[in-house]
């Protein structure tokens, strides 16, 4: 791998993400960085600089349009993507199912389940039309168990276990390796944009332990595309050591 090799990432200008691009750029990978917060895609784009070639490209995941019109305005020499890194996602509120709402439901079913779908088929025919490429789908532990108010969260992320392996079995007989990630509990702003920028109640999920970190889960990623041809880590969950399940944590109680 060298900076003839161009991965995209989803869901770049903050936490794994972010973490992924800032590693990727330091083995000197040509990125792709993409997310909706313009001044975040500008600042790593800055930060980036020098290290490696950078693109960003500001799109909703979950707006098919916008999908496709940002995929088909990539310059020439941008077009060849090898690597896919399906990571954008979060969870909107949690709440028991009868408190739900509809708009939080769409929110992580439109985003981690459409959106990831939307960016894999735009990609496709270019992942298809290299000697070899690799797509990478963030999951979850939630997409492994399910725990009191995750409901739709929890499905969601089972939708991404389950589309990793269907899509692993119909792309089986070509070039493209299909991988997921499944990382416990992992420090970033994933709570604040769960609870709706309540940063005391962020805070909480972390405290007490050592939680994982955006770049803990960027040293995964990098293994996994850079195993040899024939082999591929297909399915794979890390957790932080004080965590046993998504519920089961040792927290040290202060
Ligand atoms: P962050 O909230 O830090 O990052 C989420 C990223 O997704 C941001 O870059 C955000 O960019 C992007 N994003 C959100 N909505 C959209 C959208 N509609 N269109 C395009 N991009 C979007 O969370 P994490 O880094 O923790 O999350 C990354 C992935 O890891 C997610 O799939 C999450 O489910 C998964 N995960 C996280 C865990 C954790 O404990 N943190 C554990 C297990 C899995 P912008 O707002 O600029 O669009
Ligand atoms: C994020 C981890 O446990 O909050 O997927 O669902 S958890």
């Amino acid at each position: 791998m060298n900076s003839s090799t161009i991965a995209l990432i989803t869901g770049a200008t903050s936490g794994i993400g972010k973490a992924t691009a800032e590693l990727f750029a330091q083995q000197g990978i040509s990125i792709i960085i993409c997310g909706r917060r313009q001044d975040r895609l500008d600042s790593l784009t800055q930060e980036l600089k020098g290290k490696a070639e950078v693109l960003s490209l500001n799109f909703d995941v979950s707006k098919a349009d916008q999908v496709k019109t940002a995929i088909e305005s990539l310059p020439e020499k941008w077009k060849n993507i090898s690597i896919l890194i399906n990571n954008a996602g979060n969870a909107h509120g949690l709440a028991p199912i009868q408190n739900g709402t509809l708009a939080d439901w769409d929110a992580m079913i439109d985003l981690n389940v459409k959106g990831l779908l939307y960016v894999t088929q735009a990609l496709l025919p270019t992942l298809l039309a290299q000697p070899k490429a690799h797509i990478i789908n963030i999951g979850s532990i939630a997409g492994k168990e399910v725990y009191p108010n995750g409901n739709v969260y929890c499905a969601s992320k089972h939708a991404v276990d389950a589309l990793t392996k269907a899509i692993r079995i119909d792309l089986n007989a070509t070039n493209v390796k299909v991988s997921a990630i499944h990382p416990g509990l992992v420090e970033t702003e994933f709570s604040l944009v769960r609870f709706k920028g309540d940063e005391q109640r962020a805070k909480q999920v972390y405290a007490g332990y050592q939680p994982l970190t955006p770049e803990d889960i960027a040293d995964v990623i990098w293994f996994t595309v850079t195993r040899p041809a024939h082999v591929n880590i297909a399915d794979l969950i890390i957790l932080p050591a004080d965590q046993a399940a998504s519920t089961i944590v040792n927290k040290k109680t202060v």
